[in-house]
C-alpha cells in the first residue's frame, strides 16, 4: 500500500541534520508495526480481562505468581517472533549519521538492539532477561517444565522477569544517564509513546527546558501535546525513513 510520504516540518529535516547530539524516548508504538500490541491496546485473547498495570507490579507477582510468569512467557513469545520494524532500522540509521544518540527505550522487547542501534537504554528493563526475585541477579538458563515460576538454582527464590514493575525503581545508571542527556541534548524525539508513564514522560519537558527542539512522532489525532513542541502525526515506521531521506538523501 502506497503512503503519500507524511508531510515533514522543515523546522525537524533541519535539527536533524544539523544536530550534536539527539535523545530519543520511544515506547510501545513504535514495536506495534512489528506485531507487538502496545501497552494500552486490549491485551488479547487470553489476557483480555487483565490489565497491565495489574499484571505489571510487584502485588500481583506476590498474589499470583503463577500468572503473572505466564502472562510474561506469552508476551515474550510475541517478542522472540518479532522483527524490528523500519522505524527501529532507521534510528539506527539516523545513529549512525550523527555526532551523537543516546537512544532511551521504554520497551522490553529489545528491538532496538535487534536492528542495530548500539547505544540503547533500558529504563524499564528487557522481558528476555529473567533474574532471581530475591537476589536480583539475572539467571541465564531456567527450565520451564514443572512448578512455574521456577526456581533460582543459587537460592530457591523465584524466578521473573528482568523489567521494572509499576511501584518499582528505574535502573539507577540508565536513568540518570537519560536525565543528564536529555540536559545537554539539542534534539529530543519522543516516538511512539502516551507520555502517561513517569519518570520516563518527564525527559522532554526536561530537554524542552533547556531549549531543546521536542519533536513527537504519533499517529493518535486526539493527544494533546505542548504548543511548543513539533508534532508530526504518523507512524513510527513511515515517519522514521522519511525523516532520514528527507535530512540525507
Ligand atoms: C517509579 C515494564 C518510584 C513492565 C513498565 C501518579 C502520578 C504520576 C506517577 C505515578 C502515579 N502513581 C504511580 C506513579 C508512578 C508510576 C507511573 O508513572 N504510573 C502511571 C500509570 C501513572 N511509575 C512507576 O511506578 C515507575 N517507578 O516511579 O518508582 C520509586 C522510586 C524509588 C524507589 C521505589 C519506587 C516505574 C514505571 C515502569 C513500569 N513498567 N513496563 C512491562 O512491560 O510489563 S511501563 C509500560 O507502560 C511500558 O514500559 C511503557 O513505559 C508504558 C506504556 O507506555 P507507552 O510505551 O507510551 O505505550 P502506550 O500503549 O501507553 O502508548 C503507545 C503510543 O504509541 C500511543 O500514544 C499510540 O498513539 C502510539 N502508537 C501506536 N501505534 C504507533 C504509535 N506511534 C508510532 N507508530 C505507531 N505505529
Amino acid at each position: 500500500m502506497s503512503h503519500a510520504s507524511p508531510s515533514l516540518p522543515e523546522e525537524l529535516v533541519t535539527a536533524l541534520r544539523k544536530a550534536q547530539h539527539i535523545v530519543v524516548l520511544t515506547g510501545a508504538g513504535i514495536s506495534a508495526e512489528s506485531g507487538i500490541p502496545t501497552f494500552r491496546n486490549a491485551q488479547v485473547g487470553l489476557w483480555a480481562q487483565y490489565s497491565p498495570e495489574d499484571l505489571a507490579t510487584p502485588g500481583a507477582f506476590e498474589r499470583d505468581p503463577r500468572l503473572v510468569w505466564k502472562w510474561y512467557g506469552w508476551r515474550r513469545s510475541l517478542v522472540e517472533q518479532a522483527s524490528p520494524n523500519a522505524g527501529h532500522l532507521a534510528l539506527a540509521e539516523i545513529e549512525r549519521r550523527v555526532p551523537q544518540l543516546t537512544l532511551v527505550t521504554q520497551n522490553v522487547d529489545g528491538l532496538h538492539q535487534r536492528a542495530g542501534s548500539k547505544h540503547v537504554l533500558e529504563l524499564h528493563g528487557n522481558i528476555t532477561r529473567v533474574k532471581c526475585s530475591l537476589e536480583h541477579v539475572v539467571i541465564e538458563q531456567w527450565e520451564e517444565s514443572g512448578e512455574l515460576p521456577p526456581r533460582c538454582p543459587n537460592c530457591g527464590g523465584l524466578l521473573r522477569p528482568d523489567v521494572v514493575w509499576f511501584g518499582e525503581a528505574l535502573p539507577e545508571r540508565a536513568r540518570d544517564e537519560a536525565f543528564s542527556a536529555a540536559l545537554f541534548c539539542d534534539l529530543f524525539l519522543s516516538i511512539g509513546t502516551s507520555g502517561l508513564v513517569q519518570p520516563a514522560a518527564s525527559l522532554p519537558v526536561v530537554a524542552r527546558k533547556r531549549g531543546a527542539l521536542v519533536a513527537i512522532i504519533n499517529p493518535d489525532e486526539d493527544a494533546e501535546w505542548p504548543a511548543d513542541y513539533c508534532v508530526v502525526k504518523g507512524t513510527a515506521g513511515e515517519v522514521l525513513p522519511a525523516l532520514v531521506s528527507a535530512a540525507w538523501e
